[in-house]
C-alpha cells in the first residue's frame, strides 16, 4: 500500500467514495441501480488493496457533475475510470472524451434488449476516443483490468495478479478432481 502511494501524490479526491487512502481508481455509475453490477468491481479493488472512490455520475442526469468529474481527475490522482451505466449509455464515453486516463466500460443490462444496448454503446467508440469495454454485468472483469492497468506500474500488482491467476486456476482443478470422483 506504501508502494501505491508513491503513484498518488496529488491531493485527496472529493467524492462519496469507499476507501480512506488516496483513490486511484475511480468507480462511477449513472444510477444507484448500477449498484449490484459495480460492487463486485470494488471488491476486487478491495482484494488487491487498491484504494478506489465509488459515486455516481449521470450522463444525462448530471451533464455538469460528469464534466467536473472528467476534468477534474488526472489532478485529483486518479490513475484509471471505471464507468458503468445502462440503455443508452453514454458515460464512459463521454468520460473517456473529457480525460487522459484509461476508461473501463462496464455495460449494465437494463429492463429491456439485454444490455446489448449498453454494450453497443460503450463499445462503439470513435477512432482517437478509445474505451475498454468488458461483458454486460462484468463488473469484477472491470476491477481485474484496472488492477492490470496500475500493475503496469507497480510491480507487486503484478505478482499479485500471477497469484490471483494461479487461484483460479486451482479452482478449476478441484472442480475436475471432484468431477473424476462422480
Ligand atoms: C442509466 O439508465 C443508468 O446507468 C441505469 O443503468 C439506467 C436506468 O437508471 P434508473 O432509471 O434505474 O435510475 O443512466
Amino acid at each position: 500500500a506504501d508502494e501505491l502511494e508513491r503513484y498518488a501524490p496529488l491531493a485527496p479526491a472529493a467524492g462519496s467514495g469507499s476507501s480512506s487512502k488516496q483513490p486511484l481508481v475511480g468507480i462511477i455509475m449513472g444510477s444507484d441501480s448500477d449498484l449490484p453490477v459495480m460492487l463486485p468491481g470494488a471488491r476486487i479493488l478491495d482484494r488487491f488493496q487498491v484504494p478506489y472512490e465509488l459515486t455516481i455520475v449521470s450522463a444525462h442526469r448530471t451533464p455538469d457533475r460528469l464534466v467536473e468529474y472528467s476534468r477534474s481527475a488526472v489532478a485529483r490522482g486518479l490513475r484509471t475510470i471505471i464507468a458503468g451505466a445502462g440503455g443508452a449509455a453514454h458515460l464512459p464515453g463521454m468520460v473517456a472524451a473529457m480525460t487522459a486516463l484509461p476508461v473501463i466500460g462496464v455495460p449494465v443490462k437494463g429492463s429491456s434488449l439485454d444490455g446489448v444496448d449498453s454494450l453497443h454503446s460503450i463499445v462503439q467508440m470513435p477512432r482517437g476516443i478509445p474505451v475498454a469495454t468488458v461483458a454486460i454485468n462484468n463488473g469484477t472483469n472491470a476491477g481485474l483490468l484496472a488492477v492490470r492497468i496500475l500493475g503496469a506500474g507497480v510491480p507487486h500488482l503484478v505478482d499479485d495478479m500471477e497469484a490471483y491467476l494461479r487461484s483460479l486456476e486451482s479452482e478449476v482443478l478441484a472442480k475436475v478432481d471432484k468431477l473424476e470422483e462422480v
